[in-house]
């Protein structure tokens, strides 16, 4: 696909729609530059347009089709997977502005939002009204729009799901200017295609969404964090499809090793409780009363020890709970600091995350590179890093033995990306095992959507220079 330059007459069509100090054309694009993930790349957009209202985004998308002029949405920036980043140049549209949350609904347990609002945000309107928007991917800064955009995880899926399953409709502005309404304020509805659900995850290569309507839930009346060290995580790992046959449902069941909660303690000064353990589970329970989160600790408790767990652990009050928490949550600025090379987001069947962090680090230890591995053990979604210095040759190497570990990952029966998305990160590894029917049909819907190709181009399957 070629595109077209941006003009200054095309810049001041732009400053038409949503005022000139909303159009940045100067050192303030780096900003929109990039997002957080891994590796060097950044790409300067040639304009960032940042519209307040829906109206603002259909002209704007209307102008950019009709000029062939590349669009990629934005919302924080908090991405991990290069899907914000304007790899072809052209237009950064950010949905900054778009910050309100319209409504909050208690008789229909929703909320109606706009984009850029953020979860912190959201999780406080929520909870003002008495309510609980549960998923809880960790990075608070992140707006909902991104969220949705990658269908992003985090460590409340095991019994909450992931952001789909929270959504139960969008606006959307199609790259041709149209707007679309999707779902509504029902849990019901049987009228034909998912739109909505077809939407969330699509990275911004379909439409841009303007407005999300949020399923709420109540809040849970008491939460707990047990954190069980094990001899092996082999050991850890197959208690967890016993924890769930116990007839208990935790919110999440997390995964870590020795590594990187020696790691943590470096970066962040906090002593973590049996540190010299070599595996452990983090379970978080939540329920109604003390007595009920107590039962389903106790339960807890007695599976593991079956697995031979000698402890667990109980934060004693609020203050060690939340260290323990964040001490998680730092996870990835930790391996950051310690020269992360690449973050690895696969899924495979939780039965078999042991078997594949076994195997993942025989390779890696075979090619001599260190691999850091931690995850959402209740979900089957494994983070891995491998961490080092960066050279070419490291480079090339760790891109070899990723090519391994989505094989063997895939063998298994798992999927490239859990949470992250495919970005341009995971592109390439993705279309190195992904069924080609498969991808040809998402190119067919691609293309239903954005006959020109205008939008987030070079995202998912669509390698740069090709149309997609
Ligand atoms: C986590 C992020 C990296 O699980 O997904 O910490
Ligand atoms: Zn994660």
């Amino acid at each position: 696909m070629s595109y077209m330059k941006v003009t200054s007459g095309f810049v001041q069509a732009l400053a038409a729609i949503v005022g000139e100090k909303n159009v940045l054309t100067g050192d303030e694009r780096k900003a929109y530059s990039r997002d957080e993930s891994t590796g060097p790349v950044a790409v300067m957009p040639d304009v960032v347009v940042r519209p307040e209202n829906t109206e603002a985004v259909s002209r704007i998308m209307k102008l950019a089709n009709e000029h062939g002029i590349p669009v990629t949405p934005r919302g924080a920036g908090t991405g991990l997977s290069g899907g914000a980043i304007p790899i072809a140049g052209g237009i950064v549209l950010s949905l900054e502005r778009m910050n309100k949350i319209i409504e909050v609904d208690r008789d229909n347990f929703c909320a109606t939002v706009e984009p850029g609002v953020t979860l912190i945000q959201l999780y406080k309107a929520a909870g003002e009204q008495g309510l609980y928007y549960p998923t809880y991917p960790g990075e608070t800064s992140a707006t909902i729009g991104g969220n949705v955009a990658t269908n992003a995880g985090g460590m409340r899926a095991v019994r909450y799901g992931v952001t789909r399953s929270f959504i139960l409709g969008l606006q959307a502005v199609l790259p041709t200017g149209e707007v679309i309404e999707t779902g509504g304020k029902f849990v019901k509805n049987t009228s034909g295609y998912d739109l909505t659900q077809l939407i969330i995850g699509s990275e911004g290569t379909l439409a841009i969404v303007t407005r999300v309507l949020i399923k709420l839930t109540l809040i849970p009346g008491k939460s707990e964090i047990l954190f069980i060290p094990f001899p092996t995580l082999k050991d850890a790992i197959e208690a967890v499809p016993d924890i769930l046959k116990a007839g208990v449902l935790p919110v999440g069941i997390e995964f870590m090793e020795k590594d990187i909660i020696q790691m943590v303690e470096k970066f962040t000064g906090v002593s973590i409780p049996m540190h010299d353990r070599n595996a452990f589970l983090m379970v978080m329970v939540e329920a109604e009363t003390d007595e009920q989160v107590q039962a389903t600790a106790e339960k807890i408790g007695d599976v593991c020890f079956g697995h031979g767990a000698d402890d667990v652990f109980l934060p004693p009050n609020a203050q060690a709970k939340k260290e323990l928490l964040e001490a998680r949550e730092k996870f990835y600025p930790t391996i950051s600091h310690f020269g992360m090379l690449e973050l690895v987001d696969i899924v495979v069947p939780r039965s078999k995350i042991a078997e594949f962090v076994a195997q993942s680090k025989q390779i890696a230890t075979d090619m001599g590179i260190n691999l850091v591995a931690y995850g959402h053990a209740g979900d089957g979604n494994v983070h891995m890093h491998p961490i080092g210095e960066r050279t070419p040759e490291v480079e090339a190497k760790v891109h070899k033995l990723l090519v391994e570990l989505y094989k063997v990952g895939m063998a298994m029966g798992g999927a490239v990306s859990g949470e992250h998305g495919l970005g341009i990160a995971k592109r390439d590894y993705f279309l190195g095992v992904a069924d080609p029917a498969r991808v040809e049909l998402m190119k067919r819907i691609k293309t239903a959507f954005d006959p020109r190709g205008i939008l987030n181009p070079g995202k998912l399957f669509d390698r740069p220079g090709k149309a997609s």
